[in-house]
């Protein structure tokens, strides 16, 4: 990789104050030795002070899977950017596919949410992807490219250069279909070659990590192509050995 690697854990709505301590003990010191890469894990948000208590004097970093697009204010049930950088988080998920499909959350509102996280010194991790029926209507590269874009147009593309992109086939998520690497690093390599076109610095830079059904067994050879820099990693996440194997793959 010619970017140093990430794994992100996306724990979505899972966990419990028991199980998480006992997982991230594990996770901790199975990547104690990593090197040349950084790992997280982006809890929800009630076990976001768990994780800071645990993790702050290790290599794992902690975030979150949503933040609001206000500042605050009367928004009952937000959670603002500023009190995830009170809980010392370093990552904050933005745009993944359930929240677009299941919250409606349009890429203007994703590139808000992006913009409002890097003013308070969140890291967002961007995710972008396309449906089982878009992809077959051969629309993957024209709806990666909108997700993308808003976020440009928004936020700059210097900002682009201090996230993190995700690109999650929503076809394969949660669903045991991974992409494979080839079908994974033609749509990583379309992305950094839109990016290029704007600021080849930038592109050059980027993490832009796979996500969706990734496992032990299937992330040496996501992570060996040119243009994958690690993962975004949901079920296996929450399985320490599988997600230290997976973190191991990305040094
Ligand atoms: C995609 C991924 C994590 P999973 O949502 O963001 O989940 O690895 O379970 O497919």
């Amino acid at each position: 990789m010619a970017r140093a690697g990430l794994v992100a854990g996306n724990w979505k709505m899972h966990g419990n104050l028991e199980q998480n301590e006992a997982l991230l003990a594990k996770v901790v010191a199975g990547t104690r030795a990593l090197q040349n890469a950084g790992c997280a894990v982006c809890v929800p948000f009630p076990y976001l002070a768990q994780a800071g208590a645990l993790l702050s004097a290790t290599n794992v970093a902690w975030g979150a899977q949503n933040v609001s697009q206000h500042e605050q204010g009367a928004y009952t049930g937000e959670v603002s950017a500023s009190m995830l950088t009170d809980l010392g988080c370093r990552y904050v998920i933005v745009g993944h596919s359930e929240r677009r499909a299941y919250y409606d959350e349009t890429s203007e509102l994703v590139a808000d949410k992006f913009r409002i996280a890097q003013s308070h010194g969140l890291t967002p991790i961007l995710c972008v992807g396309e449906t089982l029926a878009q992809r077959e209507a051969s629309e993957t590269e024209r709806v990666v490219a909108e997700q993308l874009d808003a976020v440009i147009n928004t936020a700059g593309i210097e900002a682009i250069a201090r996230s993190v992109i995700a690109y999650e086939p929503v076809w394969a998520i949660g669903t045991g279909k991974t992409a494979t690497p080839e079908q994974a690093q033609e749509v990583h390599a379309f992305i950094r070659n839109r990016l290029a076109s704007n600021n080849e610095a930038v592109a050059a830079k980027v993490q832009i990590l796979y996500g969706g059904s990734v496992k032990a067994n299937n992330a040496n050879e996501l992570f060996a192509m040119s243009d994958i820099d690690g993962g975004l990693i949901g079920g296996a996440s929450l399985i320490a050995e599988d997600f230290i194997s997976i973190c191991l793959a990305a040094q």
